[in-house]
């Protein structure tokens, strides 16, 4: 039987190279469409031994060009675009471009949808952070959106557009609302992955501490993995619809930063506050993890919950790993591959 042909622009990235693996068991022909990189930009592939079924093609979402090439090339059945200026905290010091990137990037793709091959099945990774501080309890597909900052910002552009497109023209387009979601894949300057990395390197005392911004954000944090499978869901439905996928439960840094301090055996106490918060080892009263105010945002989203509801009704969707095994996960990753090239 011929094999369906999907692409995963960002494929490179975190859910890129876990929505690549899942595609190529389900027997896709997968095209990873990647900006070009001075550095490794296929550790994650090689680490997931999927480096070698992937037909690798140059592409980038400021231009143009090499977008018409993808659809000039293949006969597309599924087009996942991951690819994003994807830091919160990059988007205040390079508003423009994440908005070129993040924001409009979206347009180019799905123009090209409309005009080249209108039976496509798109799936736009739209995102929590456009939901900003949001008073409710939870967040779900009607809640209203506050988004608060320029990667927020871009990213409601492409979720508006892409509902635009498929109410406009018919075209069978998708947004899933995903909620923070981690793995040991994760890049290295989102805060998970540098609380477990960096604590490693204490406890191995390559590193004296770790540094945070914002103890007391709130996020529902998910497993990677499981969230890849909510993305081709959506693409096997009759009917294109945008879906929340989260856990629905919500924790801070702080609370996430004990989980890791505990995996990895530390005998610490938080003392102090504010701006002197920190986690010190009970015996040396030295320094685990201290607040460093330059790791603290223009404007924060203080606190996520998402509903999956509509997913597990639809999609019978439903997270799989609780934030514990997420943190083993992570941790056990961390102590064994430390050396393994992130970046
Ligand atoms: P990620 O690891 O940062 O991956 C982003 C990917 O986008 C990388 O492959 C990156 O390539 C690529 N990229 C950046 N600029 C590009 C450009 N101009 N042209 C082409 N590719 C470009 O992000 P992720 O965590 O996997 O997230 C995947 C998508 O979901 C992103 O759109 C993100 O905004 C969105 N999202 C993520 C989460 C989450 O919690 N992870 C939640 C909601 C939504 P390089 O390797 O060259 O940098
Ligand atoms: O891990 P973060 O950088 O993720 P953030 O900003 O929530 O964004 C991630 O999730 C979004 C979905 O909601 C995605 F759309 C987006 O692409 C990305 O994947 O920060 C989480 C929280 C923030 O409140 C931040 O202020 O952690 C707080 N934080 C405290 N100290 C820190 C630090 N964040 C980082 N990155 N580094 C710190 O030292």
């Amino acid at each position: 039987m011929k094999k369906k042909i999907a692409i995963v622009t960002g494929s490179s990235g975190q859910d890129g190279s876990y929505l690549c693996e899942l595609l190529i068991k389900k027997s896709y022909k997968v095209i990873a469409a990647d900006r070009r990189s001075s550095r490794d930009n296929k550790w994650r592939h090689k680490f997931l031994k999927i480096d070698d079924k992937l037909i690798y093609e140059d592409f980038d979402l400021g231009d143009l060009n090499s977008i018409v090439a993808l659809f000039r090339k293949y006969k597309i059945d599924e087009f996942y675009n991951l690819a994003a200026q994807s830091f919160v905290a990059a988007s205040f010091k390079t508003p423009l471009s994440t908005s070129e990137i993040t924001g409009i990037g979206v347009l180019r793709i799905i123009d090209c949808i409309k005009n080249y091959q209108p039976k496509v099945k798109f799936y736009q990774a739209s995102s929590s952070e456009m939901y900003g501080n949001s008073k409710l309890k939870f967040q779900d597909e009607y809640t209203k959106f506050n988004p608060r900052s320029p990667y927020a910002v871009a990213k409601l552009f492409g979720h508006h557009i892409t509902k635009n497109y498929r109410e406009a023209y018919n075209l069978f387009l998708c947004s899933g609302i995903l909620f923070n979601h981690e793995s040991p894949l994760r890049g290295d300057e989102f805060v998970t992955k540098k609380i477990v990395k960096h604590l490693v390197e204490v406890k191995k005392k390559e590193r004296s501490h770790l540094e945070l911004g914002n103890l007391y954000a709130k996020r529902d944090w998910g497993y990677a993995k499981d969230y890849v499978q909510a993305m081709w869901l959506m693409l096997q439905k009759k009917i294109p619809e945008d879906y929340v996928i989260a856990t629905n439960k919500s924790h801070s840094v702080k609370f996430f930063s004990d989980l890791v301090l505990k995996a990895l055996k530390f005998n610490y106490k938080w003392v102090g506050k504010g701006i002197n918060e920190k986690a010190i080892d009970k015996l040396t009263r030295k320094p685990l993890i201290k607040i460093n105010k330059k790791f603290y945002r223009p404007a924060e989203v203080n606190f996520l919950k998402g509903s999956y509801k509509k997913a597990k009704n639809q999609l019978k969707w439903r997270p799989k790993t609780s934030i514990k095994e997420l943190v083993k996960i992570m941790v056990d990753f961390e102590l064994k591959n430390s050396s393994y090239k992130n970046s």
